[in-house]
């Protein structure tokens, strides 16, 4: 059934130790800190959010198909290096009905060339890069209009 309430925030591997290394490129938030932000945002906009986190490709994709077969209004993704090298979640996200929101916390175009690349981007609604935890919250504000 379909929930237009719900935004899925699916995130990829290594970003469940955000926080406790590299703050200069990612900032100093943790994930459940980023969770409580996302979920205050998403009160005052009348939304739900589903966060997640796996640092396995497959359960990024099965998340993908979830947020597709629950009608969800929007998705997230934050796919960490999957972004760079990842088809199954290209096509996994052509797969789906429901908008997928590329977020990084950091500007890959920025960064090392072989961040330049995103298969992610490739095949989402859009991208909202380089503003560390704030990616996010402006991400919903994005799915919120949508
Ligand atoms: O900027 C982003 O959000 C990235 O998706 C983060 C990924 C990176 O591979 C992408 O190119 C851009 C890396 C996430 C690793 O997160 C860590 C956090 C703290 C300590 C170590 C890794």
């Amino acid at each position: 059934m379909a929930d237009k309430s719900v935004v899925y925030v699916l995130n990829g591997p290594n970003l469940n130790l955000l926080g406790t290394r590299e703050p200069e490129i990612y900032g100093s938030d943790t994930l459940d800190d980023i969770a409580g932000r996302l979920e205050d945002r998403a009160l005052t906009l009348g939304l739900a959010v589903e966060m997640r986190q796996s640092n396995h490709e497959g359960h990024l994709v099965d998340w993908l198909h979830e947020a597709g077969a629950e009608g969800a209004k929007a998705v997230l993704l934050n796919a960490g290096a999957y972004t760079h090298t990842s088809i199954a979640l290209h096509d996994a996200i052509k797969a789906i009905a429901v908008p997928v929101i590329e977020v990084h916390l950091s500007n890959p175009h920025a960064r090392e060339p072989f961040r330049h690349t995103s298969l992610v981007g490739r095949a989402a609604r859009g991208t909202i890069a380089g503003f560390g935890a704030d990616s996010y919250l402006l991400a919903l504000d994005a799915a919120a209009r949508l």
